[in-house]
């Protein structure tokens, strides 16, 4: 993609996407002049800093969060030299902690040797502000979500992932812009319209910031306009899928959970399976045979963390209209984790702010094969499995409970579809194989009239048939259009890889 000289010479692009490789993994975050996250070589030593709120519901306890931010800053190259903590009735809205704890963690700061101070919450501007002021210039402030977008940044691997993370680190800079900004530079000689500057053009006394403020405002338009035509693409992508009546299985589930090892377990994707927090990004899609004879897509995606920025979820919309699109879920859980319940509640939060909690979904306890040796948690996971409809016990790594697996899936995806009585006139061979191949036929007769089906059909299938109910009523209105004189067989043949 091209950037408008003006805005390059302006604004430095927020850290640029990587494409493969391990090497730079080990650089580090620090901040340019302007105030941009860009990468340099590890020499990145940080202090973490967690506040406990009285009245906020936390999903994991202060310590376990501040264990997951330590593994964001591993991840992001970042050295950890210390914690410090506090517990709080009401955040100090100019700088998040209290004064004597802001004393403490400057002294902190001086004696660890640390330039880098990570806070697990997000601060607002102000605070941002206000911290950097007492620590100095010496010592960065990042918070949770600055960690999180420099960690999207690196592991973005195609262009539409470059794209929303660059959107996403736009709109998290734009009001924070400040520090390195506001120098109040006069624009040169106020080229930019002078005493002849036409209505709407600002001459002399517009400052640096504000140059800034549009030129990033600017950028933000663009990379917006590039999603759109990504999301229109990916739009056209799904619809063509749907007309294949092909059921869309999106596996979501916390960050670092097995989502891609299990992929590459039920297909052979070959996608990346890192132990190492958002690996993958970009989604992929691979096609699975079950043990019924019918076919899945299964699509990999972004994993998601507790108290993941709403910038983030919004900016990151196009691909996670994969999981807002898809049939069934399948939520990949780490069974051996500690915070195992925080993480799958952290899930269903995610999967709510993208109206995607009432898709059915089949849990999928990972990772057992960690648990061999402590046989009263396995004996708790299985008890723990009751809760739920659907729920298998597996190892993706070890290959174990796939089969379970496959036939939960089955028959998840087989009690989805609706029960239907059809009689299908000879002439129309064609929408008896498409039930065989695509439904579950129960029973099959050859009547006068035709061929006589029970079974279930997919919701999406049905509207095919709407002429062929037995007795000519169907038990509810069927409206998935007209039935076409010579219906498409669906596409079996195509395998799907949206990105690699
Ligand atoms: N012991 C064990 N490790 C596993 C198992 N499944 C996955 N892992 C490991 O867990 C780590 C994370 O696996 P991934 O498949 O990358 O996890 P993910 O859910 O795709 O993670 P993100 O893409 O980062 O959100 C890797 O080191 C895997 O090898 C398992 O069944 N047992
Ligand atoms: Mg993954």
């Amino acid at each position: 993609m091209t950037k408008p000289t003006s805005f390059e010479s302006a604004i430095p692009s927020p850290t640029p996407a990587r494409r493969g490789g391990d090497a730079s993994d080990r650089a580090a975050i620090v901040r340019d002049e302007s105030g941009l996250i860009t990468t340099a070589p590890p020499a990145e030593h940080a202090i973490l800093v967690g506040v406990e709120l009285a009245n906020r519901p936390q999903l994991l306890g202060l310590d376990d969060s501040l264990d997951e931010l330590a593994l964001l800053a591993k991840t992001a190259g970042v050295d950890v030299c210390g914690r410090i903590t506090q517990r709080l009735e009401a955040p100090n809205p100019a700088t998040l902690i209290g004064t004597g704890k802001l004393d403490e963690l400057q002294l902190m700061v001086l004696e660890s040797g640390a330039n880098l101070v990570i806070f697990d919450d997000e601060l607002s501007p102000r605070q941002q502000r206000e911290i950097e002021k007492v620590l100095g210039q010496e010592t960065k402030v990042l918070d949770r979500t600055a960690l999180i977008l420099d960690i999207f940044a690196r592991h973005a691997r195609t262009r539409e992932g470059a794209v929303q993370v660059e959107l996403a680190q736009y709109e998290y800079r734009l009001p924070r812009l400040t520090r390195a900004w506001t120098h109040l530079a006069r624009q040169a000689g106020g080229r930019a319209g002078g005493a002849g500057g036409g209505v709407g053009v600002r001459g002399p006394g517009e400052t640096q910031l504000e140059v800034d403020r549009r030129e990033i405002s600017r950028r933000i338009a663009f990379l917006k306009r590039q999603l759109d035509e990504i999301r229109k693409h990916r739009d056209q992508h799904r619809r063509q899928r749907r007309k294949s009546a092909i059921p869309v299985v999106a596996l979501v589930g916390y960050t670092n959970a097995g989502k891609s090892t299990l992929l590459n377990a039920l297909t052979d994707a070959h996608v990346r399976a890192e132990d190492r927090l958002f690996a993958t990004l970009d989604p992929t899609t691979r096609r699975t045979e079950l043990p019924s004879g019918h076919a899945a897509l299964l699509t990999d995606t972004v994993g998601f963390i507790q108290k993941l920025p709403t910038e983030l979820v919004a900016a990151f919309r196009a691909t996670l209209e994969e999981v807002t699109e898809a049939d069934v879920l399948i939520h990949v859980v780490d069974a051996s984790h500690p915070n195992m319940e925080g993480h799958i509640a952290a899930v269903e939060e995610v999967l709510e702010e993208l109206d995607a909690g009432e898709k059915p979904q089949l849990m999928v306890f990972n990772k057992i094969d960690r648990l061999e040796s402590d046989p009263e948690a396995l004996a708790q996971l299985h008890d723990q499995l009751r809760d739920y409809p659907y729920a298998v016990a597996i190892s993706a790594a070890r290959h174990t409970g796939l089969d379970k697996l496959r036939t939960t899936l089955d028959r998840l995806l087989r009690e989805r579809m609706i029960p239907v009585d059809l009689t299908i006139p000879y002439h129309h061979g064609d929408l008896v194989a498409l039930a065989h191949s695509h439904g579950f036929v129960e029973s099959e007769e050859y009547t006068e009239q035709g061929t006589r089906l029970r079974g279930r059909l997919p919701v999406d299938l049905a509207g095919r048939y709407r002429a062929y109910w037995t007795n000519r009523q169907a038990p509810f209105p069927l409206e998935n259009g007209p039935v076409p004189t010579h219906p498409s067989s669906p596409t079996h043949s195509h395998e799907e890889t949206d990105h690699e």
